[in-house]
């Protein structure tokens, strides 16, 4: 499977939400790369992962950090590829806040695609979604998540309904 998403994220803790973007693309056949890079700690290799990230293949990027979280709008400035950013509510936040507002107020020129705070799994589905825009196979695989999604909801009404 070509590896067409790259998740990265500011730190190893941010990985127990980060990977719930990776279980959304492996349940929609998406194949993505996943690693750690630092916008405060290792800015070279930031800049080299988003100066690369084209060249290499990646169709999209899905960037997560905590606090005040550079990392998703550092990285869009460097590269045309589409970045969405996973706000991450880190030990030390103020109440997820600090993430929230430094990923989502980019200002106009350099996009972030921002979803809700932790919210990996809508960045993982909204990263299969762009390519499923020119992929039909991931198109359907995105169809029949939908679907069953829509039957859980179908099947908890009628449980409560009888
Ligand atoms: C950010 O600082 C990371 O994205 C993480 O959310 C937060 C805390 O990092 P650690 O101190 O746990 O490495 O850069």
């Amino acid at each position: 499977m070509d590896i067409q998403v790259g998740i990265i994220m500011g730190s190893k803790s941010d990985l127990p939400i980060m990977s719930e973007a990776a279980a959304a693309l492996e349940e929609l056949g998406v194949g993505y790369e996943l690693t750690v890079v630092s916008a405060h700690r290792t800015p070279e290799r930031m800049v080299d992962y988003a100066n690369s990230a084209r060249d290499r293949g990646l169709k999209v990027i899905i960037a997560g950090a905590g606090g005040a979280a550079h990392l998703p709008g550092m990285v869009a400035s460097m590269t045309s590829l589409p970045v969405i950013g996973v706000p991450i509510k880190s030990s030390n936040s103020i109440d997820g806040w600090d993430s929230v507002l430094s990923i989502l107020q980019m200002p106009g020129g350099i996009p972030v695609a921002t979803v809700a705070l932790n919210g990996a799994k809508n960045a993982g589905i909204l990263a299969a979604s762009i390519i499923g825009a020119f992929d039909t196979s991931i198109g359907k695989n995105l169809d029949q998540y939908k679907e069953r999604l829509k039957a859980k909801v179908i099947e908890s009404a009628e449980e409560l309904e009888t």
